[in-house]
């Protein structure tokens, strides 16, 4: 199956279970509304598409992780909401689409991006394809990359980072934090499942590290030479925000050059596995070469 008929196959019922569970969210109508505006607004969904193509490339039936992806989008969503509130980056659009505080407010989109996250576990537990001791794994993981060590931990580092010249190190932990590891998720989440080694696992994490840092590099040349209408947010947010980017440290060039090693770094592990990856590769591709 090559990846257009892939995504458009398993993506519907990742979407399908995922709203028929938002739609149970139902004890307050607006909170419902607005995780489900935000949901449905329109993301690349690049994490779940990832971790079932890791399913795939381990000739693992891929329905095995239609609810590990789906709460991966939400932990994901989630994070986008919290990111574009004035505490944070304070933005007004997402996905060409007014962001989830400007319609619902500031605290309902607080309690949404809570509730997408701390539900996300739910969508795991109740997965009946899965047993007890790889559902626990996952939510291991999942924790573990989503937390205080993970992506959260990096934006906090970005905040604190605001207003300073970093040298590439710096940037590099930000990124792998606050970008990779919901990769690393999606990838070494996709192992778990497939039942592989730590040996295969930790593979899998060393590839996610470079493909985070890739998709933050082109994540950054976007917001220097997108296009406005297709990004769905005004460009030079990351100027605006006073944060300093790979184009702001390296130039337009040199941070292509970065993103390309990162891109073939990732790629050679995954080589590596001589796994049937090509669907993972093709995903990889799609990553540094996105328009939006
Ligand atoms: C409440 C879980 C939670 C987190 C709070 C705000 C925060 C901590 C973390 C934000 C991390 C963040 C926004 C990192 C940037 C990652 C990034 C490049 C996002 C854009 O991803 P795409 O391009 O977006 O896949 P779409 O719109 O396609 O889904």
């Amino acid at each position: 199956m090559n990846l257009e008929k892939f995504r458009n196959h398993y993506l519907k019922k990742v979407d399908e279970i995922s709203v028929a569970y938002i739609n149970t969210l139902n004890l307050a109508d607006i909170l419902k509304e607005s995780i489900l505006y935000s949901y449905t607004a329109g993301g690349k969904r690049i994490r779940p598409l990832l971790l079932l193509a890791t399913l795939n490339a381990f000739n693992v039936d891929v329905l095995k992780g239609i609810h590990t992806a789906s709460a991966l989008e939400f932990i994901h969503t989630s994070s986008l909401i919290h990111d574009d509130l004035p505490a944070m980056d304070n933005d007004d659009y997402r996905r060409g689409k007014l962001t989830n505080h400007k319609v619902y407010g500031e605290a309902t989109a607080v309690l949404a991006g809570d509730a997408l996250l701390i539900n996300a576990l739910q969508l795991i537990t109740r997965d009946q394809s899965l047993p007890d001791n790889i559902k626990i794994s996952l939510i291991e993981t999942l924790t573990t990359c989503s937390g205080a060590n993970g992506m959260i931990g990096g934006q906090q580092l970005d905040i604190e980072n605001e207003d300073r010249v970093l040298d590439l190190e710096m940037l590099k932990k930000i990124d792998q934090h606050k970008t990779g590891k919901l990769l690393e998720f999606a990838l070494v989440g996709g192992g778990i499942i497939a039942n592989q080694k730590k040996t295969v696992l930790s593979i899998l994490k060393e590839a996610s590290y470079h493909i985070g840092i890739a998709f933050q590099i082109k994540d950054d040349i976007l917001d220097v030479i997108g296009n406005k209408t297709i990004i769905g947010k005004p460009i030079n947010s990351d100027e605006k925000n006073n944060k300093y980017t790979y184009v702001r440290l390296l130039g337009l060039e040199q941070s292509k050059q970065h993103l390309q090693d990162h891109y073939e770094k990732a790629l050679n592990l995954i080589h590596h596995l001589n796994i049937n990856s090509h669907l993972i590769e093709e995903i990889f591709k799609l990553i540094i070469e996105r328009d939006k």
